[in-house]
């Protein structure tokens, strides 16, 4: 007998699917003429999970709930196999635990992904993966919701059979082999693979991931479920499971991540273009500028499959980007994530020319070049003479006007920003600019592109630096004036990292470069940052910034910068005292969420969600904690925002122009994030 859900788009396991597995399960086993039961499922994949919508709502707890629907299927008296295609995830996956058997296509992928969503498997996964997979996997895929592939869960005994050709017949063959075998192979009952495991298996595992799992509390929750599957039988394994499920469930993390898995999905979606608006078709990129961001920006093309043409002024540059590129590719094979195939491929598809008027056989040009207005302005100018007729010309810049970039050319409804994030081939965070002529059918085309190149893309308007650099900018120029107050650029940082950002202000200027921006006048000393440039600290690449640094670039605290800083202050007049941690946070942090009520109410950004996606794919900031918008929602409270900046506003000078929309929501008690 076949079980098939078809529950688009991708099977969540939500109430009518529960509750169809369980009769179906019934119903095979009350039916003699069922030898045995397929459980497969229509459309783009296996199940990927419980239906997340449903969390926090009573569907989500209306029987049977999914730790039921397993054990009905594992107690099943005839064999099931599930049939698994697209991702087995989550519950998905416990599902195929519970069945006797599990056979799958090459192509899919199984993971426990629960713990991005800030909790764990609660249908039992905790306590049948380890079982099955062996307690090694079963860390590494409950604490890190890295999916395997279905060769490496064959290879682990995760699935019994890879099916090569049509899946469901050959499910169903399979599970005529399997029909008459008994006992049927129950993993909850399976104890070889949880048996004797020292518990320097889960320290060991601690320690290699402290980093990635700093602050969050659902890994940890995960190590300690799956360590239970080896010190206790599944029964009661699985009740500690519950108990930890609900204990995350119902924490501040979990709202913030699943908070989070909706928010980045709808960034994708353009509020106001017409339905009917359809792509333009991209099958060649052109790429001016081979330095750091071309190449970058070149390889996120090239690594989808998409050829590129990268233009240069000189051969010697073009030859350096180019072996750029190669290094780079080589690199991430020698970790494994491309075969060298792939990167002949990418290489092969990479067409570096000094010839300008090659571009013109391309569907989008993006300029990496220079970021001066009169540059691009010149580059948009050419381009307009030798682009073909519906080509999407893109400039990379990442704060300049591209209303005025456009108005250098006579299509500028052709014109669109594409501001990757350094490294460009790295960083998933892309903000989509939208001039005030940018046609729809651009920018739906930019937005899909992005999913191809495997971004996360987010619609900004034109204003100095967007979404992300806009609100950078005003936690910098606080920053800086607390050093100038009082505070140290370690106690700045410090209190940034201990708040969950992976770096703080000054460890980020050094690392990024604290001459950019500079005005290069080395005599022209305005502020702490013009006396660093001025004395080549230029930040990690001149081994001083911010912090001295060693030949391993470890930094420490510079008494020379503290000189600079006080000889700085006293020259300016300011007289210094101690700054504490919280004054940090409100100069900084409440700053940020002020820019971004502005960026709102000026329709910079189409939600606040999504200035919250741009801050956790772009910066770092801690997921979590959901983003500025949201953390200011529900871990600050707006009223307590105001109160901190009008506490700090005579400190701030100009920098405290309190937005009107934070204001009246603070007033009203209302969020800027569902
Ligand atoms: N529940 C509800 N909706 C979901 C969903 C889910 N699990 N997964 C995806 N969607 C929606 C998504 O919001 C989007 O909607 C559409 O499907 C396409 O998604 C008890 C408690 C499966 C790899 O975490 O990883 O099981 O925007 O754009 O790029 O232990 O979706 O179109 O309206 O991402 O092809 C665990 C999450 C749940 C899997 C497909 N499962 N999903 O990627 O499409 S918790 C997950 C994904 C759980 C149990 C626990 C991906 C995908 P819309 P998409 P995609």
């Amino acid at each position: 007998m076949i079980v098939e859900s078809n529950n688009p788009p991708v099977n969540a396991l939500g109430h009518a699917v529960r509750k169809g597995l369980v009769e179906a399960i019934e119903a095979a086993e009350a039916d003699e003429a069922v030898k045995a039961v397929v459980i497969a499922c229509a459309g783009q994949t296996f199940f990927a999970g419980a239906d997340v919508s449903e969390f926090g709502t009573p569907k989500a707890f209306e029987a049977p709930m999914l730790p039921q629907v397993v054990d009905r299927i594992e107690a099943c008296t005839k064999p099931v196999v599930a049939a698994i295609h697209g991702t087995a995830l989550g519950g998905g996956l416990e599902v195929a635990l519970s069945c006797h058997y599990r056979v799958a296509v090459p192509s899919a992928k199984l993971g426990t992904p629960e713990v991005k969503l800030g909790i764990l498997p609660g249908a039992g996964g905790t306590q049948r993966l380890p079982r099955v997979a062996g307690v090694e996997k079963a860390l590494e895929m409950c604490a890190t919701g890295n999916q395997v592939s279905a060769k490496q869960a064959s290879d682990f005994g995760l699935v019994d059979r890879l099916i090569e050709g049509d899946l469901l017949p050959h499910a169903v063959a399979y599970a005529e082999e399997v029909r008459d075998i008994r006992p049927l192979p129950k993993s909850s009952e399976r104890q070889d693979r949880v048996e004797g495991v020292a518990d320097s298996v889960f320290d060991d595992f601690r320690k290699a991931n402290a980093r990635k799992f700093r602050g969050f509390d659902a890994p940890e929750a995960n190590i300690q479920a799956v360590k239970v599957a080896t010190q206790k039988p599944y029964g009661e394994g699985v009740l500690e499971e519950r108990r930890l499920f609900m204990e995350l469930m119902s924490g501040k993390q979990a709202k913030a991540q699943q908070y989070f898995f909706f928010a980045e999905r709808k960034a994708a979606k353009i509020d106001d273009i017409p339905d009917d608006t359809r792509p333009r078709d991209i099958r060649r990129v052109g790429v001016i500028g081979a330095g750091t961001m071309g190449g970058g920006i070149s390889m996120n093309f090239l690594s989808a499959g998409i050829p590129v043409t990268i233009v240069e002024m000189s051969q010697d540059a073009l030859d350096r980007g180019t072996g750029v590129v190669r290094k780079n590719y080589e690199a991430s094979a020698a970790k494994g994530r491309f075969t060298g195939e792939q990167v002949q491929q990418a290489m092969g598809n990479l067409n570096p020319t000094l010839d300008f008027d090659a571009l013109a056989e391309c569907d989008l040009i993006i300029e990496a070049v220079y970021e001066n207005m009169d540059v691009k302005k010149e580059v948009f100018g050419r381009l307009d003479k030798i682009a073909k007729q519906g080509a999407i010309l893109a400039s990379n810049t990442s704060y300049l006007n591209v209303n005025e970039i456009a108005a250098s050319t006579s299509r500028p409804q052709d014109v669109v920003g594409l501001h990757f994030f350094s490294p460009a081939n790295i960083m998933k965070l892309l903000e989509v600019v939208r001039g005030d002529k940018t046609a729809p059918d651009v920018l739906l085309t930019a937005m899909q592109l992005a999913k191809r190149i495997r971004k996360v893309a987010v619609v900004a308007g034109v204003c100095h630096g967007f979404i992300g650099n806009r609100m950078l900018m005003p936690r910098q120029v606080e920053a800086t004036k607390l050093l100038l107050e009082g505070a140290s650029p370690e106690q700045v940082d410090r209190v940034h990292v201990e708040f969950g950002m992976p770096m703080g202000p000054f460890q980020m200027a050094d690392l990024a470069g604290v001459d950019i921006g500079w005005h290069r006048d080395p005599n022209r000393i305005e502020n702490v940052r013009d006396a660093l440039c001025a004395i080549d600290r230029w930040g990690q690449k001149k081994g001083a910034g911010f912090y001295d640094y060693d030949e391993r670039r470890q930094p420490s605290p510079s008494p020379k910068v503290q000189q600079i800083i006080e000889d700085f202050a006293a020259q300016q007049g300011v007289e210094r005292r101690e700054i504490t941690d919280q004054e940090i946070i409100e100069r900084t942090i409440y700053t940020m969420v002020n820019e971004g009520a502005k960026i709102l109410e000026e329709g910079m950004a189409q939600r606040a969600s999504d200035i919250d996606v741009v801050w956790v794919y772009g910066y770092g900031w801690p997921v979590y904690k959901g983003g500025p918008m949201f953390w200011a929602d529900n871990y600050e409270k707006l009223d307590t925002i105001v109160a901190g900046l009008k506490r700090n506003e005579e400190r701030m000078g100009d920098d405290a122009s309190f937005s009107q929309l934070l204001l009246d929501k603070a007033e009203k008690g209302e969020k800027f994030t569902r």
